[in-house]
C-alpha cells in the first residue's frame, strides 16, 4: 500500500489510543487501545475483528483459518453485508452477502468518543459494485470501541431512482461451549428456517443450538441476550432501525465444508446478526438515508 494513502491515515491517529498498522495478510487495520476497550478494524470490508472491553475477554470470534486477502471475506468478527443478504436471489453467480465485505473502504476519521474511540469508514458504488448491482450508494460505517461496542451503518441512495436493499452486521460471538450457550429474546417470534426449506416457524422460548442453525427472525426490534455459563458472561445485543435478527451456527458438516473455518470451531461461536433482510428489506428513495445500529454490551453471569 503506497505512502500516498499511508500519510493521510497516519494523521488521523490518536497518539497511544488508535493507530493505523499492518495487520494479517498485510491488510491495514486500525488498532484501538483506549482506557475502556481494545479493538481492531480492517479497512478491508470495514471489518471489526476484535473488541475487548477493559477487564474482560475477547467478545468476538475470529477463525484461525480466515483468509486475509483482497476479494475474500474475513471469517469472523463483524462482516458488513450489503446490498443483499446470503445468495443474490436473481443471480447465483453473485458473491454471497453483497459487495462491500470484500472491498477496501476509505478511512474517514478516528475520533475520541464519550466512551472510547470512534472509527469511521466510507465506501460507495462504482464499477466494481455495478458489475453485480445497479444502485448508486454511499455507505458510512462508524464503530465505537468502548465499554460497549456501537456499530452504525448509514446507507444513502445517491442515485436518481429508488432501490431496495438488505443489510446485516453479521457478528460472530465467541462462546465457551455452544452446547451450553443460550440465546434469549426471540421467544414467540416467527422465523424462516433455512435448514428446513425456508419453512416459517414460531420460536418457543430460548434458543439452544443442537444442530446446524440458520434462521431469520422476522419483525423483531428487541434486544437479544447470549448467555454463556462457560465464559460466565452475558452478551447483550440491542439495536435500532433493524427489523430482523439472523442466528447462525454451521455445526459439524457445514464447518467441515468451509475452507476458511477449522473443523471444531463451530463449538466456539454463534452469529447473531442485526439486520434488515427478507420481508424487511428497505426501500430508499433518491437522496434518502437509512441508519441501522447495533449496541453490544457484556455483563458477568
Ligand atoms: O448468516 C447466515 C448465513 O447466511 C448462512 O447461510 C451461511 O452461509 C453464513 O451466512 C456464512 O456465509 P459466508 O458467505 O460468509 O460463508
Amino acid at each position: 500500500m503506497g505512502t500516498a494513502f499511508a500519510e493521510p491515515r497516519r494523521r488521523m491517529e490518536i497518539p497511544a489510543e488508535a493507530s493505523v498498522v499492518k495487520g494479517n495478510g498485510g491488510l491495514q487495520k486500525i488498532l484501538v487501545r483506549c482506557p475502556n476497550a481494545a479493538g481492531e478494524m480492517y479497512l478491508h470490508g470495514a471489518h471489526v475483528t476484535s473488541w475487548k472491553p477493559a477487564g474482560k475477554e475477547e467478545v468476538l470470534f475470529l477463525s484461525s483459518q480466515s483468509r486475509w486477502e483482497d476479494g475474500r471475506a474475513i471469517r469472523g468478527g463483524v462482516p458488513v453485508c450489503f446490498p443483499w443478504f446470503a445468495d443474490k436471489a436473481d443471480d447465483p453467480k453473485a458473491p454471497a452477502h453483497g459487495v462491500v465485505r470484500t472491498k477496501a473502504w476509505q478511512l474517514e476519521s478516528i475520533a475520541q468518543a464519550e466512551d472510547g474511540v470512534r472509527v469511521s469508514m466510507i465506501t460507495e458504488s462504482g464499477e466494481d459494485t455495478k458489475r453485480w448491482w445497479p444502485g448508486d450508494f454511499h455507505l458510512a460505517y462508524r464503530a465505537t470501541f468502548g465499554s460497549e461496542l456501537q456499530l452504525e451503518l448509514a446507507a444513502t441512495n445517491t442515485g436518481k431512482t429508488p432501490w431496495r436493499f438488505e443489510e446485516a452486521l453479521h457478528a460472530y460471538y465467541r462462546v465457551g461451549d455452544i452446547a451450553k450457550a443460550r440465546v434469549a429474546g426471540l421467544g414467540t417470534i416467527e422465523y424462516i428456517d433455512k435448514t428446513d426449506s425456508n419453512r416459517r416457524k414460531i420460536q418457543n422460548g430460548e434458543i439452544a443450538i443442537v444442530s446446524e442453525t440458520d434462521r431469520v427472525y422476522l419483525n423483531t426490534s428487541g434486544a437479544v441476550e447470549l448467555d454463556d455459563p462457560v465464559l460466565r458472561r452475558r452478551t447483550l445485543v440491542a439495536k435500532e432501525n433493524s427489523r430482523t435478527t439472523v442466528v447462525w451456527n454451521p455445526w459439524v458438516q457445514k464447518a467441515h465444508a468451509l475452507a476458511d473455518f477449522a473443523d471444531d470451531e463451530w463449538m466456539h461461536m454463534v452469529c447473531i446478526e442485526t439486520s434488515n433482510v427478507s420481508d424487511f428489506a428497505v426501500e430508499l428513495a433518491p437522496g434518502q438515508e437509512h441508519c441501522m445500529k447495533a449496541i453490544v454490551r457484556v455483563a458477568d453471569l
